[in-house]
């Protein structure tokens, strides 16, 4: 007897990572994930409120954390575990590409008759391809799929009654991609795309539910490390209204993958509520998922009136500059707010050619005027692998770093710099046109991705080269402005000196540990390699982590207690009679 209607899963990126030596490098430096991407996406949350409304019973495992926290974790013998009607797995970011299809491989080969469905964007974008592995049975396409998962859900528990699936049933849910009884493909039209956010529940209240119901919080984690540092995200929108050409989130993307016109925003009254009712949960710092102003200043006001007086820490993203009127407004609201701004380079021709149009004049105006108004921390964020970007100009962006520090020293300004990796986002403006942009997609299909993964190192895991860096260019590039940042990082305080000599050794032996490896390819037969490749897993393993910054540096400091535990408790109780009492209903 199944003991859940429908299970989530979260792969890592390769599965079993921990089984293989892969010089992982500095791709998940700047995001709170591991370098397998521990971190599922933020809609397993949405989807499983929506479901338990209903009355379905969900769960989430995320395998990949519970295999970064424990080597010993038998993630084939929890699945074998697992009792669900329904099983759905994430394919939402391409680096997931071979974990989660080797997890749908394992889930099929214990559980032959239970439906297996994926969801994501690189799921909607690859969608006839993914529909094409015995794996995988159903494919939920789009931003939104709360909706079309509820009919598909109630559709299939039908015909678990009914000993059959009524595949008219089937043809009439939206945004699905599926096979038919006799392997035929189905296309169904995208229609499913609302045009708001305010019919969902975005407060992580059905996990806090769950995680109390099932006494289970190790497979809810949303990434390994959250347990220390239980970051919140907020999310203000689906889709986005800019067109930055790296990003497989713009709004042309969106278009392409998801079918979205226009962003879906969620009220400002009720994004206020979502931030205050994560505070009951977690006291670490809620991270506002899109810029406040995208919808408009009244939306902006309107939000930061409603949250005034929130006592935690807000991270706000900005995606244009901020004047001082607005810092004002932003300090008045929020006054414990951080700001993360991702302008990606000094250089204002890379910046023209990544369709975003300020100065660097405006860029450090809003810097002084979000430090000058009382902004707690400004992280700042560049990145490697950009149109028109020398491994010059990266250099160059790391002396404009050095700039800024001496003018705006208090230690408040948080430079970062990474690469663009391991992927070109597939449907973005430069996947899409990569000879305008002046690139060389290496990869154009669900499987070349899945095959490029299992490459040596990061740097043979990229899926693009540029008109003015190969592969090895980017990568020793990389290596030689982390090792700069951080020097200047010690220099200016911002890190202390043992961190940032642990990070300069860390570099040295990635950046010789590259050498090697790239000797053993030209030396070895395959088998050689793997066989050699194992040998220095060891040191690999220890290099892996926070490559070129220290991961802590993303962190901010935030108390002594992480939780707020008997609000949980009470939170988790009063809701659990109310589910059953749903599920009574139905
Ligand atoms: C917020 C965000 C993040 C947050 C993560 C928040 C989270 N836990 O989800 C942070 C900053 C940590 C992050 C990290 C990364 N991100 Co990001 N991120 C975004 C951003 C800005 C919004 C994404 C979002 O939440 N959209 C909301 C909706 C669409 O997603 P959702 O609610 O989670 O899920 C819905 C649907 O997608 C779908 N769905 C998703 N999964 C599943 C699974 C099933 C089974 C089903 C049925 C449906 C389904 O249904 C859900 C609900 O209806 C987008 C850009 C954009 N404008 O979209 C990039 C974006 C998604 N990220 C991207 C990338 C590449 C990354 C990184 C790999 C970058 C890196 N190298 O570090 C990491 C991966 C982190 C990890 N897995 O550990 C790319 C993905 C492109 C691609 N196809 O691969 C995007 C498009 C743009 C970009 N370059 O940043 N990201
Ligand atoms: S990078 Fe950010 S601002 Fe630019 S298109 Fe993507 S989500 Fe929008």
């Amino acid at each position: 007897m199944p003991t859940s209607d429908v299970i989530f899963l979260h792969a890592p990126t390769v599965y079993d990572f921990r089984q293989r030596a892969t010089l992982w490098g500095p791709t998940s430096d700047l995001v709170p994930s591991e370098p397998v991407f521990d971190m599922y996406p933020v809609g397993f949350s949405t989807l499983c409120a929506y479901l338990e409304a209903d009355g379905f019973r969900t769960r989430i495992v995320n395998l990949a954390a519970r295999m970064v926290r424990s080597r010993r974790f038998d993630a084939e013998k929890l699945i074998s575990r697992l009792q669900g009607r329904v099983f759905g797995i994430d394919l939402h970011w391409m680096p997931h590409a071979h974990g989660s299809l080797e997890i749908a491989t394992l889930v099929k080969k214990h559980h032959p008759e239970i439906p297996i469905f994926f969801g994501g964007y690189s799921s909607s974008y690859f969608h006839e391809e993914l529909i094409r592995y015995p794996q995988v049975d159903y494919v939920l396409r789009g931003d939104s799929t709360e909706e079309p998962l509820r009919l598909l859900i109630e559709c299939l528990t039908a015909a678990e009654k009914n000993h059959e699936i009524n595949e008219d049933n089937l043809k009439n849910i939206p945004n699905l991609t599926w096979k038919d009884r006799a392997g035929e493909i189905h296309i169904n039209p995208q229609t499913y795309i609302p045009e708001d956010l305010d019919h969902l529940e975005m407060n992580y209240r059905q996990m806090v539910r769950s995680v109390v119901r099932d006494l289970d919080f190790l497979n809810y984690v949303p990434f390994s490390h959250w347990i220390d540092y239980p970051a919140m995200a907020v999310l203000t929108v689906r889709g986005c209204k800019y067109n930055c050409a790296y990003c497989g989130g713009s709004a042309s993307s969106s278009r392409l993958i998801t079918g979205r016109k226009a962003p879906a925003f969620r009220s400002p009254e009720k994004l206020a509520q979502d931030m205050r009712d994560m505070y009951k949960i977690s006291r670490g710092p809620g991270f506002l998922l899109g810029d406040i102003r995208q919808p408009g200043m009244d939306y902006a006001r309107s939000f930061l009136k409603a949250v005034k007086g929130y006592p935690g820490q807000g991270m706000l993203e900005i995606f244009e500059p901020v004047d001082h009127a607005f810092a004002e407004e932003l300090a008045e609201g929020l006054p414990e707010f951080v700001i993360e701004f991702s302008p990606e380079s000094h250089d204002e021709k890379v910046r023209r050619a990544l369709n975003m149009r300020y100065t660097n004049d405006e860029i450090e105006e809003t810097i002084a005027a979000c430090l000058d108004v009382g902004c707690r921390r400004f992280d700042l964020f560049f990145m490697i692998g950009l149109p028109e970007q020398t491994p010059q100009s990266v250099l160059d962006s790391i002396d404009y770093f050095e700039r800024l520090l001496e003018r705006f020293g208090d230690g408040r300004l948080m430079p970062f710099i990474g690469p663009l990796a391991p992927f070109v986002d597939p449907g973005c403006p430069i996947y899409e046109q990569p000879e305008k942009y002046g690139y060389h997609i290496l990869c154009q299909t669900l499987e070349e991705h899945r095959q490029i993964l299992l490459g040596p190192t990061w740097k043979h895991i990229l899926n693009y080269e540029t008109r003015w860096m190969n592969r090895d260019e980017l990568a020793d590039v990389t290596y030689e402005a982390g090792r700069r940042l951080n020097a200047l990082k010690a220099r200016f305080g911002l890190i202390n000196p043992t961190v940032a000599l642990e990070t300069d050794r860390r570099i040295k032996r990635a950046v010789s540990l590259m050498a090697t490896i790239d000797q053993l390819i030209k030396d070895c037969t395959p088998a050689e390699l793997e066989r050699e490749l194992m040998a220095l897993k060891p040191k690999i393993d220890r290099t892996n982590v926070s490559t070129v910054c220290e991961k802590t540096e993303l962190d901010l400091p935030f108390g002594i207690t992480s939780f707020n535990l008997p609000q949980l408790l009470k939170m988790g109780t009063a809701d659990i009679c109310n589910n059953i009492f749903n599920r009574m209903k139905r």
